[in-house]
């Protein structure tokens, strides 16, 4: 050794990872991704690292992360499915209340295994085990959203992320995970 390193050499790739670099690769098995986000009421009940060890431990992937205060308009977007629902003025107010983790999970049927994490809309209907089960009671504090299908996933990914924020990084552990 001996010689000194350049500051290119400092941050750029190293022995044991590879530098993340900008994902292109399709959305198909073990490449499928999934939007999740911890609400307002999970980020207050400090539920953030109890809920990501969780799908940290199952064996996905995470991708992309931030940790923001979302706006109405972009709430908006996101729940414009359920505009027409009573609920829908009070759910946009709760979901800008405060600060949300986004995430972005990747791995093999993560959009329906993430839901299973999830459990069920409604608290009182989710398995002890699941998220929702185990951490929450009224349906409109239930602390996590989930996308419910490959399409939503995609739809809230690009609403959530720029594409540069969805890093590809070698997981030292896919080959414990997958045959
Ligand atoms: P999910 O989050 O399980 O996909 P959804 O898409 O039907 O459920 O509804 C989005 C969110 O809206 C849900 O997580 C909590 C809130 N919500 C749903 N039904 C509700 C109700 N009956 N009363 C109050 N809030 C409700
Ligand atoms: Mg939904």
């Amino acid at each position: 050794m001996g010689s000194k390193r350049t500051g290119a050499d400092q941050h750029g790739p190293n022995l044991w990872t590879k530098q993340a670099r900008i994902e292109e690769d399709g959305w198909t098995g073990p490449n499928e991704r999934t939007f999740i986000a911890i609400k307002p009421d999970g980020v207050q009940r400090k539920l953030v690292g109890e809920i990501i060890g969780r799908f940290e431990r199952k064996g996905f992937r995470l991708v992309a992360l931030k940790f923001l205060q979302a706006s109405e308009e972009q709430l908006m977007e996101h729940y414009i499915d359920l505009r027409n629902k009573p609920f829908y003025g009070g759910l946009i107010k709760y979901m800008s209340s405060g600060p949300i983790v986004a995430m972005v999970w990747q791995g093999l049927d993560v959009v329906k295994t993430a839901r299973k994490m999830l459990g069920e809309t409604n608290p009182a209907d989710s398995m002890p085990g699941t998220i929702r089960g185990d951490y929450c009671v009224e349906v409109s504090r239930n602390v996590i959203h989930g996308s419910d299908s490959v399409e939503s996933a995609q739809k809230e990914i690009a609403l959530w992320f720029r594409q540069h924020e969805l890093l590809c990084w070698e997981d030292n552990s896919d080959r414990w995970i997958y045959e």
